[in-house]
């Protein structure tokens, strides 16, 4: 383990003096050393464009650039590369499932069902139809425990009209894993295409699209400790065939005349333009990490996860906003500190090396139905330890005596 921290540089580094205790992987994880050779052996040997450019480095960036959609396709299961669409990330990719499927499908009057813990990346897109086209919006809400209450969300998906389901796999709040099987089937049988918003599951879970049975899955490479801007659509083929192309732009197209243009094969037609072919890369080699090292990150974050529980149900100031249990659950904390402002503590925190994040973590619709306007959030990923977590609860008990 201590092996697999110190391949990432930055985790060695010291704020204010102190050492720094980064908290923050749900909004974006740290990199390895070999992502970050990755990304740096691609501009100082390989930069060149790509699918255009036949020399023998433009060839050898495109052969890179595709062996990271390769990579991705095994990654996640997927049937052939072209499933996979290159994006910026997760918000761009879920942009892409509402403009090119949605507003081509759905109507006025048509249903798509989310969840109430859905990050605004995917409320917003949903909402933006709703002024356009005229869609119904329809949110699964939580049961007691924090999870989503499966019973509503199959009366939900049971209405007439609903034609999507589009749904987190994780909360970047609450670190629930959300129990994504059972409402996928309901969803297949009832002939509603389903999105899972993959961006914070991908970095806990190994996922199976084929198994999962999803017909669009979004995430960033960035959570998954590679770079940022760069993400993926995965989407099934028969339904890509049917998308109109989203972008115009080079790449995305076979010929343009004057007055007319065809669009490109799969899965070229959605990546118009010179795409982030460094990023891409990145990505492969994040990739390469995690399969390489997947149990030690499981076993790892089960543990902190069970110790942070464990720590944080010792003091009674701080309420945490989330279920209680350590399976099915990623290493996402999310609470309130009796008389303590979630951003004063996140500052005071942040001056001694601990970074946090507070407010409502583009997740404001939960914060609402929960009555809160913000929580302070720890998200821990397989290289924190559980000396960090110890000093973490330290300091914030000396927060919380500051402020009575
Ligand atoms: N969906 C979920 C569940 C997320 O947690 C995030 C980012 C996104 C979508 C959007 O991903 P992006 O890479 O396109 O920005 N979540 C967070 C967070 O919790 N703190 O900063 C970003």
């Amino acid at each position: 383990m201590n092996n697999l921290r110190q391949q990432f540089p930055i985790l060695s580094q010291k704020i204010n003096g102190q050492p720094l205790v980064y908290f923050d992987n749900a909004a974006t994880a740290q990199k390895p050393q070999a992502v970050l050779d990755a990304i740096n052996d691609f501009y100082t040997k390989y930069n060149s464009n790509v699918h255009r450019s036949f020399n023998p480095l433009g060839e050898k960036a495109t052969q890179l650039y595709e062996e990271a959609r390769q990579k991705v396709a095994q990654f996640i299961n997927a049937k052939s590369a072209p499933e996979i669409i290159f994006t910026s990330g997760t918000t761009e990719s879920i942009n892409l499932v509402a403009q090119a499927w949605g507003q081509r499908n759905l109507k006025k009057g048509d249903r798509v069902v989310i969840s109430i813990a859905e990050h605004h990346s995917n409320f917003v897109p949903w909402l933006q139809l709703k002024e356009e086209v005229g869609i119904e919006i329809d949110v699964i809400p939580l049961s007691n425990d924090y999870k989503l209450d499966i019973k509503k969300a199959r009366t939900l998906l049971q209405q007439n009209n609903v034609k999507l389901l589009a749904i987190t796999g994780c909360s970047n709040v609450l670190g629930e894993i959300t129990n994504l099987q059972p409402l996928l089937d309901e969803a297949r049988e009832r002939g509603i295409v389903t999105l899972v918003d993959a961006a914070q599951l991908i970095a806990h879970e190994k996922i199976d699209v084929q198994k999962l049975g999803c017909d669009f899955l979004a995430f960033s490479g960035h959570k998954l400790f590679g770079p940022t801007g760069i993400g993926v659509l995965y989407a099934r083929k028969e339904l890509l065939e049917q998308m109109p192309a989203w972008q115009g732009g080079g790449e995305m197209i076979q010929e343009v005349h004057q007055d007319s243009f065809t669009v490109n094969e799969l899965p070229h037609r959605f990546e118009a333009g010179t795409p982030n072919i460094a990023g891409a890369v990145g990505l492969g080699a994040a990739i390469d990490f995690v399969m390489e090292n997947f149990d030690i990150i499981k076993k790892r974050e089960q543990e902190l996860t069970e110790y942070f529980l464990e720590k944080i149900n010792q003091l009674d100031f701080i309420k945490l906003v989330g279920g209680q249990e350590s399976k099915n659950r990623a290493p996402v904390f999310s609470f309130t500190i009796d008389g303590v402002h979630p951003h004063d503590a996140a500052d005071i925190l942040g001056e001694r090396g601990i970074i946090l994040r507070a407010g409502h973590h583009c997740a404001q619709p939960l914060h609402e139905s929960l009555s809160l306007e913000a929580t302070l959030r720890a998200s821990l990923s397989f290289y924190n330890t559980t000396e960090e977590i110890d000093k973490f609860f330290k300091e914030l008990t000396l927060v919380y005596k500051k402020f009575q």
